[in-house]
């Protein structure tokens, strides 16, 4: 990309040479027919890493949370999530287009909804009521920050939902920079969820694809309503060869990112027009708030694609995502540029 810098999110990663040596090089067989060999060692890898009984690879993030709802919901029923969670604000209404149930937003600290205020929404069905069926939560949690949502609230939330015979949905897809952040094994997170969703394509730098783990005969209906989706596809063990080097080689490095957005965020806190508090970046997302005398978000950011700099706006402020293809150089060309549209 020359001499870009592009912070628009993790998922601009290029495959490394290692994932481009793989995808050439791996066996495949037809998916949808169950034999390619590449994607069966893939689905087993990460149903092992996450200590569930299956696995399927999928398309998307975006698919594997509308299936992980699609199995685990009927028509008439509710569900609770975040109010920024990536699923209610940015995929689609898949839960009305594809689920048909109604999603219950609730407010949350950084992500952690309150197990309280959780309880007191989840509804006994009658004529006019819907069921309350299925909790989603997100970690690490985009919206918020990169959040990591403490595993004590995750805790309590897989309490809620056995003491009230509803299904606890993770969507995952930075999931591994949340365990490397806190510390927690994904192994861990993936206990208190029924079903858990990652991503190959964020951090982890494949070029495509997420994969859905949970109980066996969850994924054995998670299968048929990805047919049913389109999410079918054939020699796809040359994506998965990626996401194979990408569960081998790129997990480890994530702690780089997070280093790098917190040298980022520190030293751009105190500049005129950033409302950023660093200790709340716990992971390699940054969004701040902007209100500078002189000049809106979309100007600074223009500012900033003059020098080759990419970053997009989201709900109040800017998004900065650090990954493997923004080194050093990256961070500090942009600390200076920073420095230099917004001191003058
Ligand atoms: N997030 C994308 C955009 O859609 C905002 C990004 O650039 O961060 N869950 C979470 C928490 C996500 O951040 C995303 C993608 C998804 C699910 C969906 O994954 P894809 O894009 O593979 O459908």
């Amino acid at each position: 990309m020359g001499n870009v810098s592009d912070f628009r999110s993790d998922t601009v990663t290029r495959p490394t040479e290692a994932m481009r040596k793989a995808m050439a090089e791996g066996a495949v067989g037809d998916d949808v027919l169950g034999d390619d060999p590449t994607v069966q060692k893939l689905e087993s890898m990460a149903a092992q890493i996450m200590d569930k009984e299956g696995a399927l690879f999928v398309p998307s993030g975006t698919m594997g949370n509308s299936i992980a709802t699609k199995v685990w919901t009927s028509e008439l029923e509710e569900v609770i999530l975040e109010e920024r969670s990536h699923i209610f604000n940015m995929e689609s209404t898949h839960m009305t287009f594809i689920s048909r149930v109604t999603p219950r937003p609730l407010p949350s600290n950084r992500g952690a909804m309150e197990p309280q205020l959780i309880q007191k929404h989840i509804r006994q069905p009658s004529d006019h009521i819907p069921k309350t069926s299925l909790i989603c939560i997100e970690n690490t949690h985009n919206n918020w920050s990169g959040a990591v949502v403490p595993l004590d609230n995750i805790q309590s939330l897989r309490k809620i939902a056995d003491e009230h015979n509803l299904k606890l949905h993770f969507d995952g897809a930075r999931v591994f920079n949340a365990s490397q952040a806190s510390g927690v094994p994904v192994k861990e997170y993936a206990r208190l969820a029924d079903s858990l969703m990652f991503c190959l394509s964020k951090g982890l730098s494949a070029p495509v694809g997420s994969l859905l783990t949970g109980p066996r005969s969850f994924i054995q209906m998670a299968r048929r309503v990805r047919k049913a989706l389109g999410g079918g596809m054939r020699q796809v063990g040359v994506l998965a060869a990626s996401g194979i080097v990408a569960l081998q080689e790129m997990v480890e490095r994530l702690e780089e990112d997070h280093a790098r957005a917190q040298r980022l965020a520190q030293a751009i806190a105190d500049l005129p027009g950033i409302i950023l508090a660093p200790q709340n970046i716990q992971t390699n997302i940054i969004i701040f708030g902007f209100d500078h005398p002189q000049l809106n978000i979309p100007q600074f950011l223009e500012q900033l694609k003059n020098r080759g700099i990419l970053a997009l706006p989201t709900t109040g402020g800017i998004r900065f995502v650090l990954h493997k293809d923004i080194d050093d150089q990256d961070v500090n060309r942009t600390i200076s540029a920073f420095k230099e549209i917004l001191s003058g």
